[in-house]
């Protein structure tokens, strides 16, 4: 849809800096926008997703469920390590695998004997998740955790009704006893096969028991209901990415085909429900760690590239980097998340647009920033002001070095955040074009590196 004629022009005083903003719009009011959980999400970014368990030990990917709990023996696990790297490396949360498809549970749940409490650490008196929890807690990250409902374990599974309870029991008991907990991540993977024990889950208890527990925790799952998957593991959102969805479009974790994967990618202008997408993907080939790949991990600038087609495709970056077999984060994966984080806050240390003119032009379809000077720039980010919900569809940036215009930048959604990059250009004034959008925008931030 076409942006409405009808003037959304700022008066030049009230439009401060490079926030453009205008008097509320009715319309924009009703559209469907995040609650504060959803924002808060939004905003840390970066999340640390840390896959670790027996696989640690046996070099798999995912485990049958045969492992022998005394083979979980981390010699020098430190959950504050991880958080402190996290932190250093600018992540606001991390999300630990509490339980992967091999079932076994990194603290001693009741609900099950395959767990740490018959394993070796810490004689088997220990408890990741509340080493994991406390941790996140002391380095002021927002915790996460991460159940698998496929159980490749437990002998209940396959048993709808029974398995379903012990599910429940076993979340039940995550999110009773460790506090706070940000995000709550249902993983959508069966690979049970025709002929294997066909588990129905039941998502409708699931999710009400989560909100019951922890009401102001995010549940991630394809299909939402509070945050969707991207649709792939490459880190890379859809292009456009509309936060908003159709709910009948993708109704349980795992749906698959072209349909849902579109649906994931990019959203849908006209959805009913706000359920962003979060971008998960691995600093290494893998999700665990296997020796054998640490030369494998990815440098500082393909985590630069992957932040520029995550968060700045209106998503967030769930990075996994996973511990290594004495419990610790290796020395590459650091080396990168140092580079990643030093590569962030240079390329993005000075808002060249800060403190800069802006005009609306009188129709609302484009505003101007005149910079008082010459700059070069290569890196742009655009912001709509998510807060009343995502309306813009196409836009276009373009510079001007005095004489005529030329594009930078062209695209489709913003949302959150649109990030683009260009070859190096100096510019003295900025243009930025609305193509298309459902309604006129209410703010708009212009960053410019
Ligand atoms: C997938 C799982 O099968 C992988 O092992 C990993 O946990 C990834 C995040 O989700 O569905």
């Amino acid at each position: 849809m076409t942006i409405s004629r009808r003037s959304f022009v700022m008066s030049g005083a009230a439009a401060l800096a490079s926030i453009v903003s205008r008097p509320a719009a009715r319309a924009q009011e009703l559209r469907p926008h995040p609650s504060a959980s959803q924002l808060a999400w939004q905003r840390d970014e970066l999340a640390m997703f840390l896959h670790f368990g027996v696989n640690t030990f046996t070099d798999r990917e995912w485990g049958d469920g045969k492992e022998d709990p005394a083979i979980f023996a981390p010699s020098k696990l430190d959950a504050r390590q991880w958080a402190r790297t996290a932190r250093a490396a600018g992540f606001r949360a991390m999300i630990l695998t509490a339980k992967h498809h091999d079932g076994f549970c990194l603290w001693p749940s009741r609900t099950t004997a395959h767990t740490v409490a018959r394993s070796p650490w810490r004689a088997g008196d220990g408890d990741v998740v509340r080493e994991f929890a406390d941790a996140c807690r002391a380095e002021g990250l927002r915790p996460g955790l991460y159940l698998s409902p496929w159980d490749r374990n437990n002998p209940t599974y396959g048993n709808s009704p029974r398995y379903n309870d012990l599910y429940c029991d076993q979340l039940a008991e995550l999110l009773t006893n460790y506090g706070k907990i940000a995000e709550v991540w249902f993983d959508g993977a069966n690979g049970e096969g025709p002929n294997g024990k066909r588990q129905v889950y039941d998502w409708p208890r699931v999710w009400a028991l989560v909100r019951r527990l922890q009401p102001e925790t995010v549940i991630f799952s394809d299909a939402g209901p509070d945050v969707r998957w991207c649709g792939n593991e490459k880190g890379e959102a859809g292009d456009p990415n509309w936060s908003t969805v159709d709910p009948e479009a993708v109704t349980f974790p795992g749906a698959s085909g072209a349909g849902v994967t579109r649906a994931l990618l990019h959203g849908d202008p006209h959805g009913t429900v706000w359920r962003p997408a979060e971008a998960d993907v691995s600093i290494r080939p893998g999700w665990f760690c296997h020796p054998a790949e640490d030369s494998r991990v990815r440098t500082s600038e393909q985590l630069f590239d992957l932040y520029l087609s995550s968060v700045g495709r209106n998503s967030k970056l769930l990075l996994n980097v996973p511990p290594a077999r004495d419990g610790l984060l290796g020395d590459p994966d650091k080396a990168s998340l140092t580079g990643f984080h030093n590569l962030r806050t240079s390329r993005f240390a000075v808002d060249l647009a800060a403190g800069a003119q802006i005009r609306w032009q009188p129709d609302g379809r484009a505003a101007e920033i005149d910079l008082g000077r010459r700059v070069t720039v290569s890196l742009a980010r655009i912001e709509e002001d998510i807060t009343g919900g995502q309306v813009l569809a196409a836009h276009s940036l373009l510079g001007s070095d005095g004489g005529p215009s030329r594009a930078l930048a062209r695209g489709t959604t913003i949302g959150y955040a649109r990030i683009h990059r260009f070859e190096p250009t100096p510019v003295l004034r900025i243009r930025l074009v609305i193509d298309e959008a459902l309604a006129p925008p209410e703010k708009l931030a212009i960053r410019l590196y």
